[in-house]
């Protein structure tokens, strides 16, 4: 399986300006008709080469004649001598047996299609690349009563009745766009319709579709929808194109949701919610991703990739553009600590292990390999960044000349970065390695104070390790957020020092006191700080910094070093012990009265078992578990009061932020008394919403009790026919602590509840074991292993792209005891030695042998 590179891009050899496609949709016998305007861009070329996977030609003409062609390795070539010509192409598929859902297949009896990044191809043979945009003409005839709404992109034209109780619809879309945004709906769905007036004063058409019965859950979907419109237009002076905007929910997806062009096809898990069955993270989920999709018309859809290298032109950039959305409209802090947490507990991993890449990547052999938390959150890192050099009006007016230089082109990442250059006449020339370096740097203070000349100083050195991929590395162009603390607290200096070399000195003069500093506040680059802070700095910066995010950050620094300190006290055999200070700090958190609920509750969510490993270059994670089990119950005991008391005042406020704080409360009373279980009970029986009902579950999900399986069994009665809630349970299930929770899921996998075939049950049971049930997966006889790889070998065919998902923390073993290590390349072989092994997992399993 060979892998392409980024150095080898050739612009194409012909383009398609324009697509008539008529699907004629029934079951196994489902035929398209695709007429493609095709003009040859490269005067010495004579082979038209066209993509083309897993679908049957039943003819193709050029220039209206039957025409020869041949065809090897999922492509068809045709010979040529026609400057100008049509291309007509008839296919048959069979959406009924496409398991894979990518290119057009069915969920839950309707049609639905998912075409990037290469799924287009799976429906007609075409120039399946992203720089190759054609204007698309769309006819969908089907059973009329079947599938009363047939939907795809653009503004509807026409629509009548055919033969036998059959219909038609005709779309068309009058931007220029690649395959991968051509969408296709078929079904039958209850729709919630409304309106947005944008500031040109033209009136768009908003509608949602979702499975009957499900209208009621529809309308913060909606409402979301209609904010990111009247956002994207304040911040980016960004107003909507076509006449109609439409969101479809489905159950069988393998993404979140897809940006097709004027036709969002959406994950239901990003549209559903009403309060008895989905969370406040759930709330906050939908309007994120609803945003996200959103955003993609102008930063992904009307500017493009110019090839799949460039992802993170559109993904990065959309992902901070949806990341300033959530904190335009909620807790600027929160939503930050969220980005923190996905970089240092996911990104630094996957950049230290056999999948490390670029947010540009340079080879691939899988492109839905690269949807990676690299390419999309490093880059919105990366984004994050040159928003913090240029300022926002400078930003702005970049962004404002990349429309104007780039709208309807397929571009780099280059391309962007120029515009922001231009506008702004900063120098990204250095900066611009941040797209082709992997790796986390990792940058080294010390710091120096001379009181008598009242100069503090410090060096900053960066080194950057080799990774899987590349051993050379360069140092990179940091922005470095800067806050100098006095002892009594008070704001000394604040300043984003800009560090370009390996090694560079910092001097500031007329620093009366020793100041406290405040390192990489906001987490200003994702880099690893390497900084000693004594306990003492840590609790002075909890309490002072002027960044709520610091504080935050501090706190996990604090925490963290207690555990690691435990985890060498049992390597030496000694006993286990907490500093008092650390118990101090955190129990004048929950008696502060200035803090926002949100912000406490986010510094009480401890670092999880795999946060922490993402912090160490190798562990014993036995003493890891146990030093941190230790540490979570020391501190839990020490602000048993405070955490009561904090859990009584905000039981009856009905707030996200009070309903974190208080379940975070009632999970680690959990930790020093069963009797605190009566919490959990009453809370369980009283909830009038999801987040109280799962919170009460989730403070129970640390052992096995008798009221957690009453209350399991309740909830399974109660939500047995809701899929997306079910999800909750499975999950519930998969992270339980108990020994037994792996015979638990084997049981499960037979559920009616769960399915193979559905991307959100398996990721909710297994994908959720795997990932966050660290100690379990991770047990020492290779049980989790075993379990997590039959799976893996079960969706080898049916799902690839969700088996190539689900096993990420199977592939990053590096950190682990020799053992362990054993066992998980030992599953690692039986995959690779699997007949018929997909590209998706050939690609993630080869790297971690290598
Ligand atoms: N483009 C794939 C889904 C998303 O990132 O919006
Ligand atoms: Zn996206």
């Amino acid at each position: 399986m060979n892998a392409k590179y980024l150095k080898d891009y050739l612009a194409p050899a012909f383009t398609i300006t324009h697509i008539d496609l008529d699907f004629y949709l029934d079951g196994a016998e489902t035929f398209v008709t695709a007429k493609s305007q095709v003009v040859r861009k490269d005067d010495q070329a004579t082979t038209l080469v066209l993509h083309g996977e897993g679908i049957e030609i039943i003819s193709l003409k050029v220039a209206g004649v039957d025409t020869c062609y041949s065809q090897e390795e999922a492509k068809l070539s045709i010979e040529t001598q026609l400057e100008e010509f049509e291309l007509e192409i008839v296919t048959k598929l069979d959406p009924e047996s496409n398991s894979s859902l990518e290119g057009l297949y069915m969920s839950d009896g309707a049609y639905c299609t998912q075409c990037e990044a290469e799924g287009f191809r799976r429906i007609t043979y075409f120039l399946d690349r992203p720089d190759v945009l054609a204007v698309y003409s769309v006819r969908v005839e089907a059973d009329a009563k079947a599938f009363p709404y047939l939907l795809s992109n653009g503004n509807l034209l026409e629509q009548g009745e055919t033969s036998s109780g059959r219909h038609f619809v005709k779309w068309h879309d009058p931007f220029p766009k690649p395959a991968y945004l051509f969408a296709l709906v078929a079904g039958d769905f209850d729709l919630l319709e409304d309106q947005f007036v944008t500031s040109s004063q033209r009136q768009i058409k908003l509608q949602v579709f979702v499975d009957k019965g499900n209208l009621h859950k529809a309308h913060h979907a909606m409402a979301s929808l209609k904010k990111s419109m009247a956002w994207d237009e304040s911040r980016f002076d960004l107003e909507y194109d076509l006449d109609i905007y439409m969101i479809v929910a489905v159950d069988f997806f393998n993404m979140g949701a897809m940006e097709n062009k004027g036709l969002n096809v959406f994950n239901t898990k990003y549209v559903l919610a009403d309060t008895n069955s989905a969370t406040d993270e759930d709330y906050h989920g939908i309007e994120s991703v609803v945003g996200h999709e959103y955003f993609h018309n102008w930063t992904g859809n009307r500017v493009t990739c110019r090839d799949w290298f460039q992802l993170s032109l559109k993904e990065g950039l959309t992902v901070f553009r949806d990341q300033e959305f959530s904190s335009d409209l909620g807790s600027r802090a929160v939503n930050r600590i969220h980005a923190i947490k996905v970089i240092k507990n996911q990104q630094f991993a996957e950049d230290s292990g056999p999948m490390a890449h670029p947010i540009r990547p340079e080879s691939v052999i899988e492109m839905n390999n690269f949807y990676t938390v690299t390419v999309y959150n490093k880059g919105a890192e990366v984004i994050r960044m040159m928003h913090t050099l240029l300022g926002e009006k400078s930003f702005q007016a970049g962004m404002k000349l990349y429309f104007e230089r780039h709208d309807g082109q397929a571009v780099t990442c280059d391309d962007f970065a120029a515009a922001m250059t231009d506008a702004s006449g900063v120098d990204l020339s250095l900066f611009k390695r941040w797209y082709s370096q992997s790796g986390t740097p990792v940058v080294t203070v010390t710091e120096k104070y001379d009181a008598k000349k009242a100069c503090y100083s410090l060096v900053i050195e960066q080194v950057t390790h080799s990774t899987a991929d590349q051993t050379d590395k360069l140092a990179l162009h940091i922005p470095f957020d800067l806050e100098l603390l006095s002892p009594d607290g008070t704001s000394m200096l604040s300043q984003v020092l800009n560090v370009k070399e390996s090694r560079q000195e910092f001097i500031f003069n007329d620093i009366t006191e020793q100041p406290i500093p405040s390192l990489l506040q906001n987490f200003s680059a994702p880099v690893k700080l390497d900084f000693s802070y004594s306990v003492e700095q840590l609790v002075h910066l909890m309490r002072y910094a002027s960044s709520e995010v610091a504080r935050w950050e501090a706190s996990v620094a604090l925490i963290s070093q207690s555990i690691w300190d435990n985890v060498a006290n049992l390597d030496q055999q000694q006993s286990m012990h907490i500093d008092p200070r650390v118990t101090d700090a955190y129990r004048g958190i929950l008696l502060s009265e200035e803090l926002d609920h949100a912000l406490v509750a986010e510094i009480f969510t401890l670092p999880s078992v795999s946060a922490l490993i993402e912090q160490a270059e190798t562990v014993d994670l036995d003493a890891l578990a146990t030093a941190r089990s230790f540490v979570v119950e020391e501190l839990a005991m020490a602000c048993e009061d405070e955490l009561l008391s904090r859990y009584r005042e905000q039981a009856s406020i009905d707030n996200a932020g009070s309903r974190a704080l208080k379940n975070i409360c009632l999970l680690l009373l959990q930790k020093v008394s069963d009797d605190h279980q009566r919490f959990a009970k009453v809370q369980y029986e009283q909830a009038e919403n999801m987040t109280d009902s799962l919170g009460a579950l989730l403070a129970l999900n640390g052992e096995d009790s008798s009221l957690r399986t009453t209350l399991m069994s309740d909830y399974e009665t109660k939500w047995s026919e809701t899929p997306l809630v079910m999800d909750k349970w499975l999950s519930l299930q998969a992270t339980c602590a108990s020994d037994t929770c792996l015979q638990q899921l084997e049981r499960l996998t037979k559920h009616q509840s769960f399915s193979f075939s559905n991307p959100n049950r398996v990721r909710s049971l297994i994908g959720a074991f795997a990932s966050a049930n660290t100690v379990q997966f991770h047990k020492l006889d290779g049980s989790g292993y075993e379990f997590v790889t039959d799976t893996i070998i079960k969706l080898n065919k049916l799902n690839p792209q969700v088996a190539a998902r689900i096993i990420t923390p199977l592939i990053q073993f590096k950190k682990f005891d020799q053992a362990r290590q054993s066992l998980m390349k030992a599953s690692l072989k039986r995959i690779l030695g699997l007949e018929d092994l997909s590209k998706d997992l050939y690609e993630k399993v080869s790297k971690a042998l290598d």
